[in-house]
């Protein structure tokens, strides 16, 4: 089929231009693939497009959250410092669709409203807002797994005076709370990264805690030409490494239980990560974080005792440390100076955890025990309706008029978390099951994209239309994701990981809990044995 980016009849429909779908575009077109890529968003960038509240960074070091599939732009490209902020990642990926071209492609400012498949034809209908219909024979989805902004529907928010933000929908031209009384609502990743840059220029500014969380300093810093150099010297290595690391980082595995060691190594063990800081503190210290409570008390423990050390207001302090929850169960945050900022005078912050949030009122928020708090404005750092949110707002149907909604009402069903029983060539690119909210998403990502591709060449090769994973195979699938966390504290705790951060959704475990390279492994054995598990006609 000619190529055209205006085509309604393509090979493949991909939606999402960020990380996913950008490479998905790139692979496709480079097997000749007719394709067009839809995204809401004015420009490429997916979540680093949409989250651009002050103080958002990657968590991920730059030198590993990015792609490797190309060494020219791996070499052309230089990242500024260790955790870059999110501007320095949209330029990035802007940098990257520019190089290859894949702008033309993408249809911007366009969301995709529904997706029906034709089992008679073997295609998908995929409908968007801007009133456009296009016949694809695979539909995929690169849509992320934090990319439905969720918002707790507090009883008075329409009468609420301020302004409200929510950090994954940042007005682009930024926000002045000079002078402001600021209350931000969550104290995940987003409300950690923003707490410390929104206190510097409010007024005041109360962070509203329902549940105490475990950060850890990130200790960003530039980096030198030097040691840029240093890592693109190791880049082999370090991709060993990345490839051998059940989270897809370039870290040393650990090798101890937290409970093998004596009380002081131990401590100099954390001592040594929590300087060096970011997520080898949590991945490499110990084996058994979060499969042995006593080991996560060892971890749990420093921590508080580094939170005391640092804040100096005791009250605050106590707060910040009412935990309820293991270290390891929730993402672990990672922060830049998150507990020193509890140290200005201007900087509250109040437990709503047994004392919920009862009102919003022109003024401000008033809780469940009475105590009232004036505002001018609130900042919503309460998440997103995580991984399955974004696939299932596409409003999806396949065989027999079967709704996806309907399919996983009880929970996502996913066969290698890449594709679901009755919806025939639907892929999934870091969909529910497959280990990527558990791993550095580029590794998961350019997996996935290869791993599609391929599946799509055997179909061209062996004649098939479609490719359907089984009922059955799916259904062990399903029982393997649940039991291969049964056991660990993971299933303990109420967290986005667990599906359990919204009201209303089942609370099942959305991730495979093993890691990468098992998971590898194991598609990589489905492609070759002519993908079992899958019907293909
Ligand atoms: O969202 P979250 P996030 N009343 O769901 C609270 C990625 N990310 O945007 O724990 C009061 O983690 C909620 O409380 P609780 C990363 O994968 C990456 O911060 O449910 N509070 C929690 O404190 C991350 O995990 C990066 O009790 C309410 C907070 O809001 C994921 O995105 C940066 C509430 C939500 O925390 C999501 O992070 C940022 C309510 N009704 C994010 N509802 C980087 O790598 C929710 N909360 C840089």
């Amino acid at each position: 089929m000619a190529y055209s980016s205006r085509a309604t009849e393509v090979d493949a429909v991909v939606i999402g231009a960020g990380f996913s779908g950008l490479y998905m575009l790139h692979r496709l077109r480079e097997q000749g693939y007719s394709t067009r890529v839809f995204d809401a968003a004015k420009g490429v960038g997916g979540t680093w497009y949409w989250n651009r509240y002050p103080g958002a960074r990657c968590d991920s070091e730059s030198h590993y959250y990015c792609y490797s599939f190309s060494d020219e732009i791996r070499n052309e490209w230089k990242w500024s410092c260790r955790y870059p902020a999110q501007p320095e990642i949209l330029d990035y990926l802007n940098f990257v669709a520019d190089r290859l071209d894949l702008k033309k492609d993408i249809d911007f400012n366009t969301r995709v409203t529904a997706g029906t498949y034709d089992e008679s034809l073997h295609h998908w209908t995929i409908e968007t807002d801007t009133g456009e219909s296009v016949r694809a024979k695979f539909l995929i989805t690169a849509v992320g797994n934090t990319s439905a902004p969720a918002r707790p529907n507090l009883p008075g928010l329409d009468t609420f005076a301020g302004k409200v933000y929510h950090t994954a929908l940042w007005p682009h031209e930024g926000v002045d709370f000079t002078g402001k009384r600021v209350g931000l609502i969550g104290t995940g990743s987003s409300g950690i990264q923003s707490t410390p840059m929104i206190a510097q220029q409010a007024d005041h500014l109360t962070v509203f805690q329902r549940t105490a969380n475990y950060s850890v300093p990130a200790r960003n810093h530039a980096l030198t030409d030097e040691m840029r150099r240093e890592q693109n010297e190791k880049f082999a290595e370090l991709r060993a490494l990345t490839l051998n690391s059940p989270i897809g980082m370039p870290f040393e595995l650990p090798e101890k239980s937290a409970l093998e060691l004596s009380s002081e190594e131990r401590t100099a063990m954390l001592d040594k990560l929590w300087d060096k800081g970011g997520f080898r503190f949590m991945f490499t210290s110990f084996t058994d974080i979060v499969t042995d409570p006593a080991a996560n008390e060892v971890v749990a423990g420093y921590i508080e005792d580094k939170i005391r050390s640092t804040v100096n207001d005791p009250a605050k302090a106590d707060v910040l440390c009412e935990f309820n929850h293991a270290v390891g169960t929730k993402r672990p945050p990672i922060d830049t100076e998150y507990y020193e900022t509890f140290n200005r005078d201007n900087v509250s912050i109040v437990s709503i955890r047994k004392n919920p949030i009862r009102e919003v009122t022109a003024d401000g928020l008033t809780l469940e025990n009475g105590d009232h708090h004036e505002l001018d404005a609130i900042v919503f750092a309460t998440g997103f309706d995580t991984v399955t949110g974004s696939i299932l707002k596409l409003n999806l149907t396949g065989r027999n008029g079967q709704t996806l909604a309907d399919k996983w009402k009880d929970g996502p069903r996913a066969y290698l978390g890449l594709a679901s029983e009755g919806f025939p060539n639907l892929f999934m690119i870091t969909g529910p099951q497959s280990p990527a909210i558990l791993v550095n998403f580029p590794v998961c990502i350019e997996k996935h994209v290869d791993w599609v591709i391929d599946a799509m060449e055997h179909m061209k090769r062996t004649g098939a239309v479609e490719m359907e994973a089984t009922a059955q195979d799916e259904a062990a699938w399903v029982e393997k994701i649940s039991a291969d966390v049964e056991g660990t504290l993971m299933t303990s705790t109420d967290s986005w990981y667990m599906n359990s951060n919204i009201p209303g959704k089942p609370k099942v475990f959305t991730a495979y809990f093993p890691g990468m390279p098992s998971y590898s492994e194991i598609i990589d054995e489905v492609a070759a044995n002519g993908y079992p598990g899958f019907n293909l006609r």
